[in-house]
């Protein structure tokens, strides 16, 4: 590890107390600072009966109010800016896909924090200078190329910036540059790793990492990824309202993400009662800001359900580690009343040998009760099983999914590459009962 330049064992395998110390300082400073700068927060602190200095480090941080997507909805643009806006250099925005944009504004120092994290994350996935780094995350308001296009660029790899799309393109340039570290979601990587062995070019690229994230995933579709591509997949999670990417990643034991935790606090709620969780418990993750200036976010409700676990992780690094977000609490489906996360039918499809991609589809039917379908597309070597094997394989998804669920879809496998692709997050779900 001697000349990974962005490994900070300072920092990241540092004694918890001293981190703790580095923590106390950054929140006591950080809070005192938005109730000063940011009208919202004062008004939010001064119902809840908080004043900054009760705040004196990370153990009084639950006596401060949650800060959620509909407060930044309410305060858009600038309700939440604790800088003025002369010295932010950088937006980034979510994609407003569930109402109005959220838009998250940055200085040079916050660019540069969360270039770092984005650095660590490669450092952490063997990335150095002598790396091609490839980021086919979107470039522009989403935070997934800009971000670990920035860390690429401190940890000094030769970074293309190729953005998502295009798979000709992506495949031309992996393989004619000699790509050795794959930045995409994960479900454009098995995209891509599909047509990279359909072309028969496997053994024309040179891959060893993919920096993976931005959506739920299974262990069992990295390691599909992970065989199809040569290559050791690391998880990596972030959120445009906190940083971007680099929130936290993974390392090589691939045991869950480490969390920032020089610049983020992380703590786990019940998301009903909003009563703090020990950890190792689960429940919804919420993060609070302490190295950033112009939009530090305190107490931040994710909705991501998650587990915290602190141990001794075998890279050497201390710092606490999130199991994979199993979903948010809002992709949750209630299925007649059952609750369903979309990663746990991946875990059942990924499990049966039915690797390629699917759809979840919910509607109301006609006697008022939700129907449940999942189109399931086929392998190519499945494709020319009789009708009679494609049922059989139907009636053995259903009772797997029963198994998993304790409800019953209905199972529809359907031709290769039937379902459409996504070059950025996958959309797994319709839920036709919203419309
Ligand atoms: O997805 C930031 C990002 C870009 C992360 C590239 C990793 C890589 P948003 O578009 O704001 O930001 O979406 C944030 O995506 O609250 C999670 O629900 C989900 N998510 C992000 N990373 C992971 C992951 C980016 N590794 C939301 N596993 C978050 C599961 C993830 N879910």
């Amino acid at each position: 590890m001697a000349q990974e330049r962005y490994f900070r064992p300072e920092i990241e395998c540092a004694d918890p107390a001293q981190l703790r110390k580095i923590q106390d300082e950054r929140l006591v400073a950080t809070v005192k600072r938005v109730y000063e700068k940011v009208p919202a927060y004062r008004r939010k602190m001064e119902q809840a009966g908080v004043k900054p200095a009760d705040i004196k480090g990370v153990d009084d941080l639950h006596k401060l109010p949650f800060v959620t997507k509909a407060d930044l909805r309410d305060e858009y643009p600038y309700g939440f800016l604790a800088e003025p806006l002369e010295n932010c250099v950088r937006i980034q925005s979510t994609s407003g896909t569930t109402g109005r944009r959220v838009v998250a504004f940055y200085t040079q120092h916050d660019v540069d924090m969360w270039d770092d994290c984005c650095a660590r994350a490669i450092t952490a996935a063997g990335g150095t200078k002598e790396d091609v780094c490839h980021v086919s995350y979107g470039y522009g308001l989403f935070t997934g190329g800009p971000g670990l296009n920035g860390g690429s660029h401190k940890v000094g790899c030769l970074t293309l910036p190729m953005s998502s799309g295009n798979t000709d393109r992506q495949i031309q340039f992996m393989t004619d540059l000699g790509s050795t570290i794959l930045c995409c979601t994960p479900s454009y990587a098995h995209y891509l790793a599909e047509s990279i062995n359909e072309r028969g070019q496997r053994d024309q690229i040179k891959l060893k990492a993919g920096i993976f994230g931005a959506e739920a995933w299974s262990e069992e579709m990295r390691r599909d990824i992970e065989q199809k591509l040569g290559l050791k997949a690391y998880d990596i999670y972030g959120l445009t309202e906190i940083a971007g990417p680099g929130v936290s990643f993974e390392c090589s034991a691939q045991s869950g993400m480490h969390i920032n935790e020089d610049n983020f606090i992380a703590e786990i709620i019940d998301p009903n009662t909003g009563e703090v969780l020990p950890e190792g418990t689960k429940g919804e993750l919420v993060f609070t800001c302490i190295n950033k200036e112009a939009f530090p976010l305190i107490r931040y409700r994710t909705r991501d359900i998650c587990v915290l676990k602190r141990e001794k992780c075998s890279c050497g690094r201390t710092l606490i580690k999130m199991a994979k977000p199993m979903g948010r609490s809002d992709d949750m489906l209630i299925i007649r009343g059952v609750n369903v996360f979309p990663s746990q039918i991946e875990t059942v499809l990924m499990n049966c040998g039915y690797p390629a991609n699917y759809q979840i589809i919910v509607d109301r039917g006609s006697n008022h009760t939700d129907t449940f379908d999942i189109n399931i597309e086929m392998t190519p070597e499945m494709f020319g099983d009789t009708v009679r094997d494609v049922a059989s394989r139907e009636k053995e998804l259903v009772a797997a999914m029963r198994a998993m669920l304790g409800i019953s879809p209905k199972i529809h496998l359907v031709a290769p590459k039937s379902i459409e692709r996504s070059e950025g997050k996958a959309v797994r779900v319709i839920d036709r009962r919203k419309i």
